[in-house]
């Protein structure tokens, strides 16, 4: 019988946003009672998990004193250091209070600009005290319903410009950060600006100091648009800009349903899986999740647990499927290489030019080639249903 049991290594955390959630929705009131910041940290070292990721007011609440805030954090810590839970990432609240209703970076208000500035730098030197190394930011409300009243062009150059003002604040506190920016297409703006993964990789280029900057791709927010999230997580990968993921699960289309990791899509879930412990991602594997809305505080525990369990099912999968001879013989065959074309690995030179120009090709036999995908994939299918 394999072994599920999450340890520190596997790097799993939770937000206190997520096992904290309370069962709230647009169309009904909590179903559960709030757990304070520390018994969440309690519980989330009972499941076995490593980390706890927050917001600023998922701790410290927005109106909270200065000595409140202080002693608030000192308990928090302190159950930090008693459990061995550490806070690997943090990111600010710009969505909740009414002053963002209308964005917080890209608002067209340049005093809620600023205080979403000031919010975010007092975040900032939160999470600093708590240890994280990576800071997130989901920019919820920064978007429209009525285009006439924003223009998205400043909205993007204003993104920009805090941005570039939070990197130079980080550096200048020498606070380490690496910002992970979180795309969503929609909800709980009509259309949030920067929808995709792709959409802020293209972004991120255009910043001061772009090495400091990655993404924070979800799950959810990819398939509400009907993407493929293993090829957004693919080419962050491939640019380095990887430096955090939102795992939960999600139908592609619907609202945004935060789901437990692995109990909606399983095959792109495992081919998720499979992909980040091919290439040796060892950031968080963070689940930005929440229980059902019928489960109370017994149920909420197994959803962690669940989330967690899921993922080393999938990563015993994928081990499993990288060992199956079959597999392999065929990924093989579809990868055969014979070296003809090796003089083309190293680009451009005249003479590859002129070699290849004098190739002649067998249009009809590459066309003809049977490529053994069905089979491939039912194999997988059978790997992932257990019956291999
Ligand atoms: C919010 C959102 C998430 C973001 C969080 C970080 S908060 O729950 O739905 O996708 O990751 O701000
Ligand atoms: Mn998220
Ligand atoms: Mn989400």
């Amino acid at each position: 019988m394999a072994d599920y049991t999450p340890k520190p290594e596997h790097k799993f955390t939770f937000g206190l946003w997520t096992v904290g959630n309370i069962g709230r929705d647009p169309f009904g009131e909590p179903t559960r009672d709030p757990i304070s910041p520390v018994d969440i940290v309690r519980m989330l070292a009972e499941v076995g998990a490593w980390g706890v990721n927050l917001h600023d007011n998922d701790l410290v609440p927005i109106d909270a004193t200065a000595a409140e805030r202080d002693q608030i954090v000192a308990d928090f810590k302190w159950a930090m250091d008693e459990t061995g839970i550490v806070c690997p990432m943090a990111t600010t609240n710009l969505f909740a209070d009414p002053a963002f209703k209308d964005g917080a970076f890209t608002s067209n208000d340049p005093a809620v600009r600023a205080y979403a500035l000031q919010k975010t730098m007092r975040s900032m030197d939160l999470g600093a005290e708590l240890g994280a190394k990576i800071y997130v930011f989901w920019g919820g409300r920064e978007g429209a319903e009525c285009d006439s009243a924003k223009n998205p062009a400043e909205g993007v150059k204003r993104f920009r410009e805090a941005i570039n003002f939070l990197c130079e604040y980080s550096k200048d506190n020498d606070y380490g950060y690496r910002f992970a920016l979180e795309p969503k297409p929609n909800e709980p703006r009509s259309d949030i600006y920067f929808p995709t993964v792709g959409s802020m990789l293209g972004f991120i280029a255009t910043l001061d100091d772009s090495e400091m900057v990655g993404v924070n791709p979800e799950v959810a927010h990819e398939h509400m648009a009907g993407l493929n999230f293993l090829h957004a997580v693919a080419q962050a990968w491939e640019a380095g800009k990887l430096f955090h993921i939102d795992l939960n699960d999600q139908m592609f289309g619907r609202y945004d349903q935060d789901f437990r990791f692995g109990s909606m899509m399983i095959k792109q879930n495992f081919h998720l899986v499979r992909f980040l412990e091919d290439v040796g991602y060892d950031g968080s594997r963070h689940f930005d999740a929440h229980a059902y809305r019928s489960s109370q505080y017994e149920d909420v525990v197994e959803f962690a647990h669940g989330c967690m369990r899921s993922y080393l099912v999938f990563k015993e999968k994928a081990a499993q499927f990288n060992a199956d001879g079959e597999i392999q013989e065929l990924l093989a065959e579809i990868n055969a290489d014979d070296g003809r074309y090796a003089y083309l690995n190293s680009g451009y030179s005249r003479a590859a030019a002129d070699q290849l120009k004098a190739t002649e090709f067998d249009r009809a036999g590459m066309g003809a080639r049977n490529l053994p995908y069905e089979r491939l994939d039912q194999l997988t299918f059978d790997v992932l249903l257990g019956v291999r």
